[in-house]
């Protein structure tokens, strides 16, 4: 498959489009990206250098892949963090060339905003524009629970609950939505005395839970990986449990490999058999 992937660059460590395109090539996907910045580094060491790309020239790009005619063979568009309103009118313009060319095509939005332990860290001018102007053009959504509870205006906290947004954000576009991490204190101790993190997918065939061990990482660009790879698997498989599946083995050994290696930045390259082969197999129940 093809996908034009509208997010930022870093040229040291692993966020953005340099956590999402390796993972999508290892899967055999070619890959458009798209810079929205060029940056030293990931904003998480609260310093970098380098430009944001100035709205004009992200579209610009955009306008040149169209030009060359190519534009509908796209098979998806993803965007990820958005710094701001000008790129989020990129990125709506973008989905709505490709899929004039190609109807078949899908957006996949992660609505970066934040998480339960930061809050927002977007602009606060984002997280509307991305709930009203961005969602109603997306078919897959990959939010954490935070973020689902922002756009549907509710506050899951529960299983129930995280299904109950995940049904209304469904009502405001995108058919499948990918809740990345879902915490609920209802859930009983595992046999193993261990925590566990779970991933949701719920799209019009069902919804389906997966459980892989809590990992003591909290890794920038995993997001980025994660959104990346549920698409290019649930765009292969039609099938939201199989990708579930699929990512969230290669996202805990990604983790693991990281963590192994005591390095701060994702080991994406070092860890790239966990996108082709991943060494642990975790299973999803319909919920
Ligand atoms: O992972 C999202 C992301 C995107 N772009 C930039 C970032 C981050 C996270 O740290 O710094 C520039």
């Amino acid at each position: 498959m093809r996908f034009l992937s509208i997010q930022s660059h870093v040229a040291y460590g692993h966020v953005g489009n340099s956590a999402a395109v390796f993972p999508l090539q290892r899967l055999g996907h070619e890959v458009w990206p798209v810079l929205t910045v060029n940056f030293s580094n990931h904003t998480g060491y609260g310093a970098w250098g380098g430009p944001l790309i100035p709205a004009d020239d992200v579209r610009a790009v955009v306008s040149g892949i169209e030009d060359r005619g190519v534009l509908g063979t796209a098979d998806g568009v993803l965007s990820g963090y958005l710094g701001g309103e000008e790129i989020v009118d990129v990125v709506v313009d973008a989905v709505a060339r490709v899929k004039a060319a190609n109807p078949q095509a899908t957006y996949t939005c992660d609505p970066v905003m934040g998480n339960a332990t930061s809050g927002c860290f977007v602009a606060p001018t984002i997280p509307p524009l991305i709930r009203e102007r961005v969602l109603p053009h997306a078919d897959i959504i990959t939010p954490n629970q935070f973020e689902l509870g922002y756009m549907t205006h509710t506050e899951p906290d529960s299983l129930e609950s995280t299904l109950e947004s995940a049904d209304r954000a469904r009502e405001l576009g995108p058919r499948t939505v990918l809740v990345t991490s879902v915490l609920r204190p209802e859930r009983e101790a595992q046999p193993d005395g261990g925590e566990t993190i779970e991933m949701l997918a719920v799209d019009d065939d069902g919804a389906w839970l997966v459980a892989t061990p809590r990992l003591p990482i909290k890794a920038n660009g995993s997001g980025d990986v994660t959104s990346a790879i549920f698409t290019a698997h649930y765009r292969e498989s039609g099938s939201a449990r199989t990708a579930l599946e699929r990512t969230a083995a290669s996202v805990y050994e990604l983790l693991q490999v990281t963590i192994d290696s005591g390095e701060r930045e994702l080991r994406l390259v070092q860890a790239q058999e966990a996108f082709v082969g991943p060494g642990r197999e975790f299973t999803a129940t319909q919920v």
